[in-house]
């Protein structure tokens, strides 16, 4: 498979699968050294939709063991409502799709109880991220045994005639596909409050445990429940959707990145990715922060904050929102042809130029209009930062005033300012 730049997500191929056996005598199978990954994108999104002359895998390039009848010409298991796998979990209904494969929804005939079921294709390479999927699943689940962190609980996985199956808790929608389902009308600062404070406790939790999501964006963030109400808007004449729960968990751990693991150059699908994996100055834990810190702007404008589909554009876009990028950062980075003379090789009069401004208003002139607002932005800025030494970790934004109303439930916090 070969590497493509242009792609928005983007996963190379990793070493072998090491069979490894666990301290605690349970088989810990698939724990790689190197992860396998694949070129992903998610189907049911802008985003991810496969581009013309894009890395998506074909059956023709890439090894796949001996197939079954009940499978496409593209690796995918053709199934249909109520195929029963592993004489145990029988398909209900769709959940969704992408490059790696589908994801269904099952009832577990032992437990009478609904699951996901992730059924991946049956290519090598996208064999490789499922089984290091489930080997950090295995990890952080047994890390958490009390599911106090929001990571997605991993049940059961198997494999169904060369498919990896993994089978999860059943949750909601994402919150990408919840925006889009609600006219794309941002959350409230208070829902993003909420969100943040789960989503920064997970990651940190990964963070501490030498992990790196290293994917982080609205698709893989899905709500545990997405029931609703539908509320009148009377100002804007409106219906739109209120969630009863805000209650959040990450998924998709398929390029989550042990520290001593082999870091690939290119990580993050491309609106969240940080800038010191565009200009290659090699990454650690902070490029996640700089993807939340994507993901919390998308929740409060209701669009992606940096929507371009190319590197140079995308660092012009990050000066406009943020300011000129660090000297330093230029002078190290090993992408030369973005640099001239020490600075963005980006000429302001163009027409790009131009076009971009009309997206991107610099972060200091964005609407606060409450002091929630103004904590938010400077939590925001801290998240935003060029420089990784300077960037905020998850251990300190979770100490940041934004967060003060979760910790503080009583309002003792308003009474002391
Ligand atoms: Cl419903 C569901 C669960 Cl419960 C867990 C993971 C999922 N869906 C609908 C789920 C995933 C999807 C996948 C994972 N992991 C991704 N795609 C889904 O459609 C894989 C690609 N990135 C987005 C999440």
């Amino acid at each position: 498979m070969g590497r493509n730049d242009e792609t928005d997500t983007w996963r190379g191929v990793g070493g072998d699968t090491k069979p490894e056996q666990r301290a605690d005598g349970k088989s810990r199978s698939f724990h790689e050294h190197s992860h396998g990954r694949s070129s992903t994108h998610d189907a049911s999104v802008r985003r991810e939709s496969s581009p013309p002359g894009d890395n998506a895998v074909s059956g023709d390039e890439e090894p796949r063991q001996e197939n079954s009848r009940e499978e496409d010409e593209e690796g995918h298991l053709i199934y249909h409502v109520g195929l029963v796998l592993r004489e145990r979990y029988e398909v209900v209904s769709s959940l969704g799709a992408g490059a790696f494969g589908r994801v269904v929804e099952c009832t577990d005939r032992q437990s009478g109880e609904r699951v996901a079921v992730k059924i991946v294709r049956n290519i090598d390479c996208f064999r490789r991220a499922a089984k290091s999927e489930i080997a950090v699943l295995e990890e952080i689940n047994d890390l958490d045994d009390d599911s106090i962190f929001a990571c997605v609980r991993m049940l059961d996985w198997f494999d169904h005639d060369g498919h990896i199956c993994i089978v999860l808790e059943l949750l909601g929608l994402s919150t990408f596909e919840f925006l889009r389902q609600n006219r794309f009308l941002p959350f409230s600062v208070e829902q993003i409050r909420h969100m943040a404070f789960q989503l920064f406790r997970a990651v940190c939790f990964l963070h501490r445990n030498k992990l790196t999501h290293t994917d982080l964006k609205p698709e893989n963030i899905l709500f545990v429940s997405s029931d609703c109400d539908l509320e009148y808007d009377g100002e804007t004449r409106c219906e739109h959707k209120k969630l009863r729960r805000l209650d959040v968990k990450v998924v998709d751990f398929g390029t989550a990145t042990f520290d001593h693991e082999h870091h690939e150059s290119l990580v993050s699908t491309r609106h969240y990715r940080a800038p010191e994996v565009i200009l290659d100055l090699g990454w650690n834990q902070s490029c996640d922060v700089w993807s939340l810190g994507c993901v919390l702007m998308e929740f409060y404008l209701g669009r992606i904050l940096f929507p371009t589909h190319d590197s140079m554009e995308h660092l012009a876009m990050m000066e406009k929102v943020l300011g000129p990028i660090p000297p330093h950062l230029l002078k190290q980075t090993r992408k030369q042809h973005y640099v001239l003379n020490e600075h963005l090789n980006w000429d302001q009069q163009s027409s790009s130029d131009r076009s971009i401004r009309k997206h991107c208003r610099p972060l200091k002139l964005m609407a606060r209009k409450s002091d929630e607002e103004r904590q938010l932005f400077d939590l925001l800025g801290c998240m935003l930062e060029y420089d990784v030494c300077r960037r905020i970790t998850l251990e300190e934004a979770l100490w940041h005033p934004f967060f003060n109303p979760i910790r503080n439930p009583q309002g003792q916090d308003k009474q002391r300012s």
